[in-house]
């Protein structure tokens, strides 16, 4: 059965999908579209809510990255099977994805007095107020999010690296649970190797 995940030639949301992808071994056709030719209409068109990712199973389509991820996750064994251990896991998802909200507003700004604004307020506060609660949820749970290796974990490398590239920082380096869990995911096997070989991503 054919698999793809399409998204840019980026890592934001589609990396996490992609390290899960590599890591559960899977084969599937990496679809980038250069993010600069974008909006590509006949691609946004053919969308089901005009955005990536979106992920293709034989003749089955999923849009939505945590869906996406989520579902990957349950197939390649990085989902709980409890439903409270899977709860406290999508709450976590929940709050990397709240504290990605705040970096989309800086993406998103226009305005070069207002975006270098909100990056001040990216570095000073919403980085320590977000991070010192990740440290402390990881230095509980033995490294991992969840206690071991779960979706949660590639969610955040994924969110932590697309950061970096679009503020141009290093926003994990005061937060050492953090750094040790970056340099893990990006050791896994699969994802090490792809890693290895990926072009290095330029907005
Ligand atoms: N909630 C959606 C958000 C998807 C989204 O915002 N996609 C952006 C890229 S990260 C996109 O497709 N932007 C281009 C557009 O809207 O035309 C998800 O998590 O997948």
């Amino acid at each position: 059965m054919a698999r793809k995940l399409h998204y840019f030639d980026l890592n934001g949301l589609a990396e996490p999908i992609r390290y899960i992808l590599h890591y559960g071994k899977q084969k599937f056709e990496d679809v980038r579209y250069r993010y600069k030719d974008w909006p590509i209409k006949s691609v946004k068109d053919s969308l089901p809510y005009g955005q990536l990712p979106l992920y293709e199973e034989g003749n089955r389509t999923l849009n939505q990255s945590l869906a996406i991820a989520r579902y990957l996750a349950n197939v390649h064994n990085l989902l709980p099977s409890d439903p409270w251990e899977q709860a406290v896991l999508d709450s976590i998802v929940y709050n990397i994805y709240d504290f990605w909200q705040r970096v989309l507003f800086y993406i998103k700004e226009q305005d070069v007095t207002k975006k270098q604004a909100i990056k001040k307020e990216i570095m000073s506060e919403t980085i320590d107020y977000f991070f010192s609660r990740f440290e402390k949820d990881l230095k509980d749970n033995n490294g991992y999010f969840g206690g071991k290796l779960s979706w949660a974990d590639f969610i955040f490398v994924g969110i932590v690296e697309s950061t970096n590239l679009f503020l141009g920082e290093e926003i994990e380096r005061k937060y050492p649970h953090s750094v040790a869990l970056i340099q893990k995911i990006r050791n896994l096997p699969g994802v090490k190797e792809y890693v290895a070989t990926r072009k290095p991503y330029v907005l």
